[in-house]
């Protein structure tokens, strides 16, 4: 078996450094995105380091913000610039693993296991990957790295800003014992609070405390996850595989994309990301879904289930593209698209099964052996004819 490795990188202070990169003369400077201090709705979007050690911090109302620091420079945001940023930096990663699962517009998970041949030990990944960005966008990342996606979330948060920390396999617990209770990815403040009134207030106080107990206090999935995280077992909640869950993936655009032929390139593309991705983990789905955000950012989510299981990337397309033409309201400008399998068992059903046209189970055995070839040379993309011809960069 080959050992797991898995980066977490998240850019800092995402959008308050694109400003800064875009307009030096906020480096170094308190700035706040989010909103002008006159703006009385507005919320902070994210704060500067420098801006941070006032105390403002996202999610807070600007006018507080404005209150703590007075001297900042308040900026409304632009969506577009940063989604261009975000995209490019997604594409960076995607040279280092075909297993590139982005968790929002500044974070994403990158399996890097298999790959020290061609790219050198994790560390050495997370450091190129560091120094890529660094030099071709301008911006700095902080990356953690670990056996398991739970971990590298965690260590990534350890040295912000242009951090980089390493939970090697066997120090899990020790490293999840030492952090604040409110580190702990999954801890929302409710959680927090409930077990502060119990007198849990580090992870250690959770570790003493039997399952019964914690599931008593905190409901039973809660409670296991706890329970299990303390001893440095990456809580069931976080292990996707185990039970019925999705496989995502979208692509917010530089762009509003309006040009139907555009959209359905980006959706066969995300299709072959989701697929491949059911592929390696060898589960089974038959509901597609299909995401489409409007320029308006109103956004609509389309859930389509069928007979049988789908198995192959054409199988996938055709539907994702038959709900996309059902659902798009032509000529409104399209920020995001998005598509994913949902219901994914690890059992395959074998009554529908045999509802499905051999050439369709022919085309699997293909794509698997794509697949195979994916994993033994990452470097090599294999790519469906219509994407090359369009020149995508994957
Ligand atoms: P985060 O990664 O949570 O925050 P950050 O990148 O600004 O700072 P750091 O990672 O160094 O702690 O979120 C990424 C971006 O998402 C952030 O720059 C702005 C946006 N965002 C909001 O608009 N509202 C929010 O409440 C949060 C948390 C983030
Ligand atoms: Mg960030």
């Amino acid at each position: 078996m080959i050992q797991k490795w898995y980066l977490h990188v998240d850019l800092d202070a995402f959008f308050a450094s694109v400003e800064q990169l875009d307009n030096p003369e906020l480096k170094g400077k308190p700035v706040i995105v989010g909103g002008k201090p006159e703006d009385k709705r507005s919320v902070v979007s994210t704060a500067s380091y420098e801006a941070r050690k006032y105390g403002v911090h996202s999610a807070m109302p600007i006018f507080q913000a404005y209150k703590l620091c007075p001297n900042g420079i308040y900026l409304r945001g632009r969506m577009e610039r940063y989604s261009e940023i975000s995209y490019k930096i997604m594409n960076i990663f995607k040279d280092f693993s075909p297993d590139v699962d982005q968790m929002s517009i500044d974070e994403a998970f990158i399996d890097i296991s298999g790959t020290e041949d061609l790219f050198g030990k994790p560390e050495e990944i997370a450091f190129k990957i560091k120094k890529i960005i660094k030099e071709q966008i301008g911006l700095t990342v902080s990356v953690g790295c670990a056996p398991s996606k739970y971990f590298a979330k965690l260590a990534s948060d350890i040295n912000k800003p242009d951090g980089f920390f390493m939970v090697k396999p066997g120090e899990e617990q020790n490293f999840i014992l030492n952090l604040p209770l409110k580190k702990i990815w999954g801890v929302g403040n409710k959680t927090l609070e409930t077990l502060n009134k119990c007198g849990i207030n580090t992870p250690r106080d959770v570790l003493e405390k039997s399952i019964e107990s914690l599931k008593f206090i905190c409901g039973n999935s809660t409670g296991t996850f706890l329970y299990n995280v303390v001893r440095g077992i990456e809580g069931e909640k976080f292990d996707r595989k185990t039970k019925s869950h999705s496989i995502s993936a979208e692509t917010t655009f530089p762009y509003d994309v309006r040009d139907i032929y555009t959209a359905e390139t980006y959706l066969l593309e995300l299709v072959q990301t989701v697929m491949f991705r059911l592929l390696r983990e060898g589960g089974f789905s038959r509901t597609v879904m299909v995401k489409i955000r409007y320029e308006d950012f109103s956004t609509v989510s389309i859930q389509e289930t069928i007979e049988y299981n789908i198995i192959t990337v054409d199988s996938f397309y055709s539907l994702a593209k038959k709900i996309f033409e059902k659902k798009y309201e032509i000529n409104r400008g399209i920020r995001l698209l998005g598509v994913g399998l949902e219901n994914i068992e690890k059992e395959e059903r074998p009554i529908q099964q045999d509802l499905f046209e051999t050439s369709d189970n022919k085309k699997y055995a293909v794509e698997k052996a794509i697949l195979s070839l994916e994993k033994k040379h990452p470097e090599i993309k294999v790519q469906k004819a219509r994407l090359l011809n369009q020149g995508l960069k994957k």
